[in-house]
Formats: structure tokens, C-alpha cells, sequence
């Protein structure tokens, strides 16, 4: 019938936009309020969610829109990012025009410098985009955990013959200081567009909210090129998007925003989520958000995968221990090749590799892989990093002032706890 003609005609107009479109992901920032979680790997490259490292979202929502066409744009120590995408993401084909490919910083520009802002990151990489011929280039970030059909934004921006689109999201006001914030008008034109602005404007009709760039893009391959052009040459810029490139687009040319609730991927009656676990804080929230009964991210819907590289691990095993009751985890996820033997795991993120020995209690907690818990510990609150063993007796996240010796304790009272803390780290590196 007509709606189903309609509705074939309607996804074959979409694969063909994303088909036509080449991701270029930001993946180079330091992610510093991270502090020693990145001390020796790029944000992006953070293990999250039991299995998974935070770009895999992103890579994901790409060849899942079918968006298979993408440049990682890589800077601050890029080792263990550039290693998960060979190891993991080298499965696209290149016979059928689908790559990932990473764009190090490489002073290819006639300048001396590596990447400045994020602009500069996509301008030194304008021949590797114009190689590959794309309508549209979506710019993305590594750094965010969401899941979004990119088909839907690429539709909406064709929709509105607009020269850029942003995707926006709204958020509390008094979160509005650490975003890009815009006001828009009825045909959601944007008409106003302010980098962390001090005094974030709130939305009409709603004074506790604001609308927020997601720091996601799309641009019209050539008017992506004259801006990148122009504003290369301007020596006031700073050459970043959000600072320089989308204020000067909004003032002139047809930019629209896109709602982030119209292209996000969800189960219905769940809210629209997205996060920037750009804090330490914000990394736990997210981690333990997965692990609630009813998440309002569901990793176990499957018509929206996410992609990995995983180590090739047995399935996690719990040995019971009948005289203290131990040997279990209860509201946790607990990745392949863990094993909990006489201990209690509650409310916590296990990824893979994780051993917890007996007597020892693990609660609101994430254990990054090959995390080796002692006997008789008590954890709580604890972001621990990979390869730390934390050795037996110890206790940690019940008095905040001994922490603060030793490890990071954060205001809300997150500990993290790394190899180097425990004085493990691999002595001459
Ligand atoms: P921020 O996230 O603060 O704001 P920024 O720190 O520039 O912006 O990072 C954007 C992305 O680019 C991150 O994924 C980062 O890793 C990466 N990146 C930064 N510098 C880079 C470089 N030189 N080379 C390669 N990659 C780099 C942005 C927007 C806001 C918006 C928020 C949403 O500027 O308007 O609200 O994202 O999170
Ligand atoms: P992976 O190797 O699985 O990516 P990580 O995400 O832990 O593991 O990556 C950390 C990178 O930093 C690795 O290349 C590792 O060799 C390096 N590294 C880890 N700890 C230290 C340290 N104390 N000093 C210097 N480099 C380190």
C-alpha cells in the first residue's frame, strides 16, 4: 500500500545520505578532569561499561546508521586508542567503500603546529576527506555515551536545505555553563549560538532548562571546506568548532539544530540519553546507570549493537563459599573471565579478567579488566584501574580523610585507585 511505498522509498533516501557522508570522529582530547584515568590513555580509549571503551558508542551509532565511511582523529596519547581500533574495528570492508581509518596529528600543515582546536583537526585532514568524496561530513566526538541513528539527522538536515545542522539536547540550567548553548526559532533555525556561555540562556516556556549543542555536526562537504578555509586564515581564530565556526556560521548561513529526542535510538517510554563522562564522577554515574534493573541505556536490546574488541575469555564463574554465604553478585554485570570466589559483589561493574578473593565485599563499585581484589577487602565507591591488585585487608571508601592519603577521593566521594598509587606500575616506564 501507499504507506509502505512511502516508507521503503523514505529508507532508501537515507542510505543514500549516509552512504554519501564521511564521520570524521574528534578523538583527541585529554579528557583531563579524568585526571589519572588518562594519564596514559586518550578519553575515548577509557574502558567502559564492562567490556567496551567509550568511542566504541560512537563507532557503533556509525555502522549502525551506515555510516561506514570514518576518520579517527587522534592526538593526546593515542597508543591504546590506536590499538583498540586495530584490533576491534578493522572489520569493515574495504570492497564495498567502508573504512575506519585513524588520522594521527602529524604537523602536515606548513606550520609547526599538532592539532589547535578542534577545527584545526578536521582542516589538516581535508584531503583525506575530499579523497573520499563525501556530500556530507559529519563531525562527531569520541567522548560520549549515546545511541543515535546519524540517518535521521543526515534526513532532517536535507529536510531544511541547511548549510550546517547541530544536534542539541536539553539540559538543566544550571549544567548549561559546560556546553555550547543555542536558542532557536519555530522552524528550529538557530538563531543564536554561545560557546560555555557564563549566564547560559534558558529555553522559552521553560526556565530551568537549556538547549545544548551535543558537539555533533553536519556539514555540506563544500561549505565545511570554505569555512575550514577561511577560518584558518583568520588570526583571531582559535579554530574551534564551537568557538569560532558555529558562532560565524550562525550569524550567516542556514543553520539548523535537530533534537536529539527525533534520531535517538531507545525502547519506547525511555528518555533520550546521552552523556559526557568528561568527570570522574560522571564516569561512575554513567557505569552504574548500566547496572540499575531497568537501565534507561539497555545494552541487551540487540537491533542496535554495540561493537567491540573483546579479549577471548571464559564465561565469569562464582564459587560459593556455605559457611560465610559469599560467592555471589547481586545488581552487577560481571564481564567473561571474572571470577568471584567466597566474596559479594553488589550494585558494581566487573569488567573482564576481574578476580575478587573470599571475604572480601565490592559495592558501588567498577573494577577495570585484570583488577585482582585480595581476601578480606572492603570496597566502596571505587573506580579502580586495569591491572591494579588490591592487596588484602585493604579497605577503602569508608573514611574519606585515610583515602585521601593515597588515592583520588572526589568531592561526592568516588575513589580512584591506580597501579601507580598502590606503587605497581612497571619500574624504567
Ligand atoms: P567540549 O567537549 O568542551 O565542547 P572540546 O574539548 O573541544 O569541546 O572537545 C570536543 C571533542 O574533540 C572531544 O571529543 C575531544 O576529545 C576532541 N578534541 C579536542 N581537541 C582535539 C584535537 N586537537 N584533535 C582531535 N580531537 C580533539 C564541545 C562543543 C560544545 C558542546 C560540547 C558537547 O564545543 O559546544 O556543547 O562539545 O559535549
Ligand atoms: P591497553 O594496552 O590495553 O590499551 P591501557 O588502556 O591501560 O591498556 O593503555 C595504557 C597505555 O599506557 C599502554 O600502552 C601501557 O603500556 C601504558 N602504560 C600503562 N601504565 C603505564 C605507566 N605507569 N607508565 C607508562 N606507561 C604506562
Amino acid at each position: 500500500d501507499r504507506r509502505a511505498s512511502h516508507h521503503t522509498q523514505d529508507s532508501r533516501f537515507v542510505s543514500q545520505l549516509t552512504r554519501n557522508t564521511f564521520a570524521l570522529i574528534l578523538a583527541g582530547g585529554r579528557g583531563s578532569r579524568l585526571h589519572e584515568l588518562t594519564d596514559f590513555r586518550a578519553k575515548p580509549a577509557v574502558p567502559f561499561g564492562g567490556k567496551f571503551r567509550i568511542i566504541d558508542f560512537t563507532l557503533s551509532n556509525c555502522v549502525n546508521s551506515g555510516v561506514r565511511r570514518v576518520g579517527v582523529a587522534t592526538q593526546y596519547k593515542a597508543q591504546s586508542l590506536i590499538r583498540h581500533l586495530q584490533l576491534g574495528w578493522s572489520f569493515l570492508d574495504g570492497r564495498l567503500n567502508e573504512f575506519i581509518e585513524i588520522m594521527p596529528a602529524q604537523q602536515q600543515s606548513s606550520g609547526e603546529h599538532w592539532y589547535q582546536g578542534t577545527a584545526d583537526a578536521v582542516y589538516q585532514n581535508l584531503r583525506e576527506i575530499r579523497h573520499a568524496r563525501p556530500e556530507y561530513v559529519l563531525i562527531l566526538s569520541g567522548d560520549h555515551i549515546y545511541r543515535m541513528d546519524y540517518g535521521q539527522l543526515l534526513a532532517a538536515h536535507v529536510a531544511k536545505k541547511a548549510d550546517l545542522t547541530v544536534a542539541c539536547i536539553e539540559v538543566p540550567l544550571n549544567e548549561a555553563r559546560g556546553f555550547g548553548v543555542m536558542s532557536v526559532d519555530a522552524e528550529s533555525r538557530v538563531t543564536n549560538f554561545t560557546e560555555k556561555p557564563v549566564e547560559p540562556q534558558h529555553m522559552p516556556g521553560d526556565p530551568d532548562k537549556a538547549l545544548a549543542s551535543m558537539g555533533i555536526y553536519v556539514f555540506n562537504t563544500r561549505f565545511l571546506y570554505e569555512q575550514l578555509l577561511r577560518d584558518a586564515d583568520d588570526p583571531q581564530s582559535s579554530h574551534d568548532f564551537g568557538k569560532d565556526i558555529i558562532p560565524h556560521c550562525v550569524k550567516r548561513y542556514r543553520t539548523f539544530a535537530q533534537n536529539f529526542a527525533d534520531s535517538c535510538v531507545t525502547e519506547p517510554g525511555k528518555p533520550a540519553y546521552w552523556r559526557d563522562v568528561g568527570t570522574l564522577d560522571a564516569y561512575w554515574a554513567a557505569n552504574m546507570d548500566l547496572v540499575q534493573v531497568t537501565p534507561d541505556l539497555n545494552l541487551y536490546e540487540e537491533n542496535w549493537p554495540v561493537w567491540t574488541w573483546q579479549s577471548q575469555t571464559p564465561p565469569a564463574k562464582f564459587v560459593f563459599d556455605d559457611d560465610t554465604r559469599r560467592g555471589n553478585a547481586m545488581d552487577s554485570m560481571v564481564a567473561g573471565g571474572c571470577i568471584v570466589s567466597g566474596a559479594t559483589v553488589r550494585r558494581s561493574m566487573l569488567f573482564s579478567g576481574v578476580r575478587v578473593h573470599s571475604h572480601s565485599s565490592i559495592e558501588d563499585s567498577i573494577m577495570l579488566p585484570n583488577v585482582e581484589v585480595g581476601r578480606h577487602c572492603v570496597l566502596k565507591k571505587c573506580i579502580v584501574d586495569k591491572n591494579s591488585r588490591i592487596p588484602e585487608g585493604t579497605v577503602i571508601g569508608v573514611d574519606p580523610a585515610e583515602d585521601k592519603k593515597r588515592y583520588r577521593v572526589t568531592d561526592s566521594g568516588i575513589t580512584l585507585v591506580t597501579k601507580e598509587m598502590l606503587g605497581q606500575a612497571v619500574p624504567g616506564i
